[in-house]
């Protein structure tokens, strides 16, 4: 079956990789990329893109009539730091785009979705170490609270309408394509750009603020590998929990300097994202995405350090 698919937010860190790779997969005319703004990459002229706002119905409705997707991936959403700037668009935004896209879904036919979580559904009172698919769930950020009610409303459309949702939690994604969009993690990312430009790097994270991390590559692999499993297979119908890697600035720096031995982290002191990051978990247990759809990362730290200091240099 020729598949049509909309991936909605595509001009953010991870639609502009994922567009690419799903058009390999699919046929450039295939895939739809759709934002609120023109990208200014290379998704613009490889395949149709299309001006989409969640929150707007018309031009929403207006866009499953024209192409009659059999895919969606929604990924356009405010992020843990920027969310807690704007909570009620946040909100609104990650609770409302999601309903939103869920409805138009069942009234068009639409196959199967992808919705994206985060680790951020976990809280203060989650376990921090291994965090297990079902545990206590407190989030205190508002980007934390409306994936986690999101995720509820994934399973609730698939028990009640047999809607194919499927979703990850995702941690940090580490990237060299495009910036990351306003959360916690960034700082994995900055560090990479600081320490080619100047070699050094203010984190605002402190030292040992360790998080769940993955390469962007594993990302949009896992990501694929999931929608492509047999919907027998999918067990969770909220959220996988997904891992990659795991470490702390001070790891990541010590990783930069065996390529720039003369780069110097220091720290920023009192940033707001150092609460959001202290209530989040360290590391994930996702034995059961491993169990039910055979997810294996390949990234590892030093791979990843590699990756994105050569990619970097060359961009
Ligand atoms: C963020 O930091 O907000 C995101 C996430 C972990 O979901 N990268």
């Amino acid at each position: 079956m020729v598949e049509k698919i909309l991936v909605i937010g595509s001009n953010g860190q991870i639609g502009t990789e994922l567009v690419t790779e799903l058009r390999k997969i699919n046929g450039e005319s295939n895939v739809v990329a759709c934002d609120i703004r023109r990208p200014d990459y290379d998704i613009k002229n490889g395949g149709p893109f299309e001006f989409v706002n969640v929150l707007d119905k018309e031009n929403l409705k207006a866009i499953f009539a024209k192409y009659k997707p059999t895919q969606v991936y929604l990924l356009a959403a405010l992020l843990s730091a920027t969310g807690e700037q704007n909570p009620k668009l946040a909100w609104d935004l990650n609770m409302n785009g999601l309903l939103n896209v869920l409805d138009f879904a069942i009234d068009f036919g639409t196959k199967k979705i992808y919705w994206p979580s985060s680790i951020a559904v976990f809280g203060p009172n989650s376990p921090k170490q291994q965090t297990p698919q079902f545990c206590t769930m407190d989030p205190n950020t508002v980007y934390g609270i409306s994936k986690l009610a999101g995720e509820r409303w994934c399973e609730y459309y698939f028990q009640k309408y047999g809607l194919d949702v499927r979703s990850i939690r995702y941690p940090g994604l580490i990237s060299w394509k495009a910036m990351p969009g306003g959360g916690t993690t960034d700082y994995a990312i900055h560090i990479f750009h600081e320490a080619l430009k100047k070699s050094s790097y203010s984190s605002f994270l402190s030292a040992e603020t360790e998080l769940p991390m993955m390469y962007m590559d594993d990302a949009i692999r896992g990501t694929i590998e999931l929608m492509d499993a047999p919907a027998d297979q999918i067990s969770i119908r909220s959220s996988y929990n997904f891992s990659g890697v795991s470490f702390n600035p001070e790891d990541l720096a010590s990783e930069i300097k065996k390529y720039i031995p003369d780069f110097k982290l220091s720290y920023t002191a009192n940033d707001p994202r150092q609460k959001i990051a202290d209530s989040w978990p360290k590391s994930m247990d996702d034995s059961t995405a491993k169990k039910d759809w055979n997810w294996k990362p390949e990234f590892d730290l030093e791979k990843l350090t590699l990756e994105m200091l050569t990619n970097l240099k060359k961009s």
